[in-house]
């Protein structure tokens, strides 16, 4: 049985579709779940697909990920921008890991220009709302089936 991908949403995801549309599009967290499971079956893989307000339990699901997932995609969300310690767990990995933001960090605050998490990310998808989590599973499940 081939490993899932993991799929790991940081803080306030879980709000996704009932605030701010202009910025992070009208898609709940439930359908942004269902598009990673349909993309994931086109490449014959499962999805685990989480999401935390707290950034310790954030560290924990990357450190079970490490033996337990083909590849990793993450949204930390603000975490991205603040969290050495999260980027400190994702070093730990040897698997692929993509990055993923619904909304285009190039074009928004400074503080959001760059993340942390992209210091050990494979790549990052950024600004195509929930499409980017279709196209982060895509990677990640390419990136996983080159190096089984
Ligand atoms: O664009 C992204 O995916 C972000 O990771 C979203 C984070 C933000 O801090 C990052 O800079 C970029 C914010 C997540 C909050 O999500 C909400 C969605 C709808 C309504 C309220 C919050």
């Amino acid at each position: 049985m081939a490993k899932p991908i993991y799929v790991l949403n940081g803080p306030n995801l879980n709000m996704l579709g009932q605030r701010e549309p202009e910025i992070y599009g009208s898609a709940t967290l439930q359908d942004v779940q269902r598009l990673c499971e349909a993309r994931a079956a086109v490449f014959g893989l499962e999805v685990v697909f989480r999401q935390t307000n707290r950034e310790g339990e954030l560290v924990d699901w990357v450190q079970e990920a490490r033996a337990k997932a083909a590849a990793l995609v993450i949204n930390p969300a603000g975490y991205g921008h603040t969290s050495v310690a999260l980027l400190d767990a994702l070093k730990l990995l040897s698997i692929p890991i993509v990055e993923c933001h619904l909304s285009n960090l190039a074009t928004r605050e400074e503080f959001r220009r760059t993340t942390y998490v992209s210091l050990a990310a494979k790549g990052l998808v950024s600004g195509f709302g929930a499409m980017s989590y279709e196209l982060a599973i895509e990677a990640a499940a390419r990136l996983a089936k080159a190096q089984a």
